[in-house]
């Protein structure tokens, strides 16, 4: 299945489309195998924050551009090596950054399904961003690993306890303390993805699980996606949840008399409300 995807937006270090109510980003920095700098994960946000805005998509497709002129694949090689520096990873005006860790709480708190298609080297920071998607195709080609340890760095937020939430406290302890790289298959049984297609059909996958998503009611989908998160993410994932909540509240008729009466300056009447069981 292919659609007829629209630029939305052009960057330089990500490529952005829309179509049938899909956003589809890419990375594209295939000399780097996808590597991460500052600049690319602003770019990210900034296409997310569109993608959330927008109220004709409802599904993310999350990917990396490839293949690289050696044939090789990538969705993410974690952060830019080449500019990192003593504090974080060095931006176009000297500035350390850890933006990555914005650009995690957005994917996961988007009420919006993100799909990760992970064709190629996962690893790292790159690792990561597939894990706090809400749902990863993999290619059969997939190669998925952390190198914290080995390069010196580490994740200690979602990827590492969101990572024991997903494969389970031994495993996690296993990819993050051996550094090792795990096939596809070995992927899909640890629970890491949800499929394994052929790299050709990778695509085609995230559009047809996409449009199977975009079928159902959207409030459903997005109070299921913050009750998810709520269960790992303590206060802030309340916070999403009862926002949600109140949204809905907002839209009754019950609601919408607390507001109506203050702004006609009487007494609201909330005894026509039933107290339900
Ligand atoms: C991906 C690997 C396994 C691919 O191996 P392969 O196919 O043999 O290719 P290479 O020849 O190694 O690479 C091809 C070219 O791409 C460059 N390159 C690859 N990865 C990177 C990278 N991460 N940074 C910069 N350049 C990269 C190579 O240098 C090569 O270019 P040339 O030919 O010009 O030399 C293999 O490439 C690999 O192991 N890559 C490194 C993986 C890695 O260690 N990534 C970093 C891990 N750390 C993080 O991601 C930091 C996490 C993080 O960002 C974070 C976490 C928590 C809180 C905050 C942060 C934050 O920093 O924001």
């Amino acid at each position: 299945m292919s659609i007829q995807w629209q630029t939305a937006k052009t960057y330089q270090d990500i490529l952005y489309c829309k179509a049938d109510g899909i956003a589809k980003i890419t990375i594209n920095r295939p000399d780097k195998r996808n590597a991460f700098r500052p600049k690319t994960v602003f770019e990210l946000y900034d296409a997310f924050t569109d993608a959330r805005e927008d109220q004709a998509i409802g599904v993310v497709l999350f990917t990396g551009a490839g293949p690289h002129t050696d044939g090789k694949y990538a969705f993410c090689s974690g952060g830019d090596q080449s500019v990192r520096g003593e504090a974080g990873y060095i931006d176009d005006i000297g500035v350390p950054r850890l933006n990555v860790l914005d650009l995690q709480r957005l994917i996961r708190s988007m009420p919006k399904v993100v799909i990760a298609l992970v064709a190629g080297y996962a690893i790292g920071g790159g690792h990561v961003l597939h894990l706090i998607c809400d749902l990863t195709i993999a290619a059969d080609n997939a190669i998925f690993g952390q190198t914290g340890p080995k390069v010196g760095s580490f994740d200690g937020g979602f990827g590492a306890s969101y990572m024991a939430r997903v494969v389970g406290q031994k495993k996690a302890r296993e990819i993050w303390f051996l550094c090792r790289q795990y096939n596809s298959q070995q992927a899909l049984d640890m629970g890491l993805v949800n499929c394994v297609v052929p790299v050709d059909q990778l695509e085609t996958e995230g559009i047809t699980w996409a449009l199977e998503i975009l079928e159902k009611s959207p409030i459903a989908i997005r109070c299921l996606k913050s009750a998810f998160n709520a269960d790992c993410d303590g206060q802030a994932g309340l916070q999403e949840l009862a926002g949600n909540a109140t949204l809905l509240y907002y839209m009754t008729e019950e609601g919408a008399e607390g507001k109506q009466a203050f702004l006609e300056k009487r007494k609201p009447d909330f005894r026509q409300y039933p107290w339900l069981p």
